[in-house]
């Protein structure tokens, strides 16, 4: 496979300067008799895992979930972009084994660790799945090991949280074991872009770590791009989700503003978006959800303020992205209002719960907010969604999906289309409702009854 160094100084110069456990190492790598271990069996470790068996590696999958572990097992995917066919036939080859057990990571030459880095609810880094994973690791670490962070995290956590938990072992970095941090780009749900495709950025904490890194993420993945450090890869990722969410932010902000002037944000997003050069689209919507965008560059700012420094761009694309689903719930109540309904002990029918459209992942889903928030004002709320059989609101109470038949649309005095799924007749939908709220412009392609819908 190809890759890109970015900066030269990043390389070990030749092969006989690796010191010997390197050296054993790559060429475990170049026979892939290397054993890799992963630790996260998520939407990122999965698909890895997945990948790096293709390729032929002896993969061993770490999850502390024994659900997800015996679904591994059986050849049963729970993740959209991995199919249970080919998770089946990686298992049954033996190429796949998944475990509860940490003391596998003793025999694995490469342990790659993908879990979870959410915020507190004070909105600060939560690394202790992390730190969890890198103590385990420390505890089994021997020489000869390369360890590669790919989770979402703030500049600084593989030099300064990881790197001294392994070399409180010991051993050396650089000459035992071998440390760097490599970002997940997974976009679930892209059939585009996979594991295997998506450009991946690397930075070990020293060359040598960058070179054995690079060596096996080449025979795994199609294009390497390597850079000076594993801080620089960190702030390449929280850089990249920084820009989608002040960039989804700015549109946000002006489709609060379109709708005090009385102009289509929709059809000022679409005209904006035929300039060839200079321009990318980004569309307004309920809110920003998943466990990216509303996420990473949340991890940059708090890290920020150590160095008294105030990302006030992220700040702001917070607070204007955090306010669109009370804008929804104005745009309820007004279209309502043209009813002559209140909003309270009005019916209204969601169409969406997934944060976005075809697949089923409602957790951090701005339309679980706008839930709330009529329920909150006494509304009857039902939502339908095909790829989200039961959900949690967020005082803990279940809802479960309605069908969306005539019935519950003629049951309804408001429908809010709250996720863009694809496979829907909008045409119909539109027909049979009273009033539709479309915040995601997804009956954009409806011409009867257009003065039914409301746009945001
Ligand atoms: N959203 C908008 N307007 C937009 C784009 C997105 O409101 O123009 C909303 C979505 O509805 C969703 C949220 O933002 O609620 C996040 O959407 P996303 O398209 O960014 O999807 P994610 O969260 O799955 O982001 C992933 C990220 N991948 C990684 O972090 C490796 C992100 O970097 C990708 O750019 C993104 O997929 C992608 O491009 O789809």
């Amino acid at each position: 496979m190809a890759s890109t160094l970015l900066s030269k100084e990043s390389l070990t110069t030749s092969a006989e300067a690796l010191p010997q456990h390197a050296q054993a190492l790559l060429t475990k790598i170049e026979t892939q008799q290397a054993k890799i271990a992963i630790i996260g069996m998520g939407y990122v470790g999965l698909p890895l895992a997945v990948c790096v068996g293709k390729v032929g590696y002896p993969v061993t999958g770490l999850d502390v979930h024994e659900g997800r572990i015996a679904q591994i097992q059986a050849g049963d995917s729970y993740i959209n972009d991995v199919t249970s066919e080919e998770l089946k036939a990686l298992v049954e080859a033996g190429t796949l084994a998944a475990t509860t057990d940490a003391a596998v990571l003793a025999d694995a030459d490469i342990v790659i660790i993908c879990v979870p880095t959410p915020l507190t609810v004070h909105q600060t880094p939560d690394i202790t799945y992390i730190e969890d994973s890198a103590r385990k690791i420390a505890k089994h670490l021997r020489p000869g090991q390369l360890i590669t962070l790919e989770s979402t995290t703030y500049p600084g956590t593989t030099q300064d949280i990881l790197l001294p938990l392994m070399e409180q072992t010991g051993l050396k970095l650089g000459e035992d074991f071998f440390l760097a941090h490599s970002p997940e780009r997974v976009d679930p749900g892209n059939a585009r872009y996979t594991t295997h495709n998506t450009n991946k950025v690397l930075g070990g904490t020293t060359p040598v770590c960058t070179t054995v890194a690079k060596a096996f993420y080449e025979k795994t993945i199609q294009h390497i791009v390597a850079v000076s450090s594993p801080g620089c890869a960190e702030m390449v990722k929280v850089f990249e989700n920084t820009f989608r969410a002040v960039n989804i932010a700015l549109v946000n902000e002006l489709a609060l503003l379109c709708d005090k002037m009385g102009l289509n944000i929709w059809e000022v997003v679409e005209a904006a978006g035929t300039k060839p050069f200079g321009m990318m689209s980004f569309y307004p919507g309920p809110g920003v959800g998943g466990h990216c965008i509303p996420i990473d560059p949340f991890y940059l700012a708090w890290k920020a303020r150590e160095y008294n420094f105030q990302t006030r761009f992220i700040e702001l694309a917070g607070e204007i992205n955090r306010r669109m689903p009370y804008f929804v719930r104005e745009k309820v109540m007004r279209a309502l209002g043209k009813l002559r309904k209140p909003l309270y002990g009005s019916n209204i029918l969601l169409l969406g719960m997934a944060y976005k459209a075809d697949l089923g992942d409602w957790r951090d889903s701005p339309a679980v907010e706008v839930f709330d928030l009529l329920q909150s004002d006494e509304a009857n709320v039902t939502y339908h969604d095909a790829f989200v059989p039961e959900m949690t609101d967020g005082k803990g109470n279940i809802h479960k999906n309605v069908p969306l038949n005539e019935a519950t649309l003629k049951a309804a005095d408001c429908v809010v289309i709250t996720t863009a799924h694809t496979g829907i007749d909008y045409d119909w939908l539109v027909a049979n409702s009273p009033v539709v709220v479309d915040t995601r412009n997804a009956a954009k392609d409806v011409v009867d009854n257009r003065d039914k819908i409301v746009l945001l």
